[in-house]
């Protein structure tokens, strides 16, 4: 069986049509990928299944080509019939041991988290091999968002977790070097990506940021 592992990667790419500028989600993927995105999450609250299972096997080919891990958000069953890499969970989608019985040993899992309790709480359970953390800033690109939780939440899970997380909910390439200068090793970004116009640029812009953030950090 193949072992799971959580990509060591800079920037951890969302899909959201509503916020690409007229573009498919397959085309954003194709530009986040060629600039070198290493983890790429569908996330499509509104399309028909059928859409969604059509883009995601394209997205599947895609990232495959570019050696990059696909994660699809939810819906296991689209993971399952797509053979993504993963599936990323939030804390009131299916509990994440239910996940794992589903999905099998091979699959990647992701769950959400917001607090120092939820953390503890996946760690222990050992199931989710990476969680998200934040929402760090404040953001609208999720309806049901919470409050921002702040980077004081970071700083918990780099002092006290070992296990691996995506910084998400807010960042953007002005703030994305604090949140780097806090620990985070990988960035999630919806709006800031996917409502770019020129999409290879601005990730180019972005992990120039981090590069400088890290630079900092080892000086
Ligand atoms: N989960 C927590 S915040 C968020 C998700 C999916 C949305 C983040 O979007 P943006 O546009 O990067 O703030
Ligand atoms: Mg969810």
């Amino acid at each position: 069986m193949q072992k799971r592992q959580f990509p060591e990667t800079d920037i951890y790419g969302i899909t959201a049509s509503q916020f690409s500028q007229g573009r498919s989600n397959v085309e954003v993927v194709r530009a986040m990928l060629e600039a070198g995105v290493g983890i790429i999450q569908y996330r499509e609250k509104e399309f028909p299944m059928l859409q969604k299972y059509r883009e995601c096997l394209r997205i599947r080919d895609l990232t495959a080509h570019h050696a990059a891990c696909f994660i699809v958000n939810d819906d296991v069953a689209l993971a399952l019939a797509v053979e993504s890499d993963g599936v990323h969970v939030g804390q009131d989608d299916l509990p994440a041991n239910i996940v794992r019985e589903l999905v099998g040993e091979s699959m990647l899992i992701g769950l959400s988290t917001h607090s120092p309790e939820q953390a503890s709480r996946a760690v222990q359970s050992g199931i989710p091999d990476y969680i998200g953390v934040g929402p760090l800033y404040q953001t609208y690109t999720k309806k049901d968002v919470q409050p921002a939780v702040g980077l004081g939440y970071l700083d918990y899970v780099v002092a006290i977790h070992k296990i691996p997380f995506v910084a998400i909910g807010g960042i953007k390439e002005a703030n994305v070097a604090e949140v780097i200068r806090h620990g985070a090793h990988c960035v999630c970004m919806v709006t800031e990506i996917v409502g770019a116009k020129d999409i290879e640029t601005k990730v180019l812009s972005i992990r120039k940021q981090i590069a400088f953030a890290r630079a900092r950090i080892e000086s």
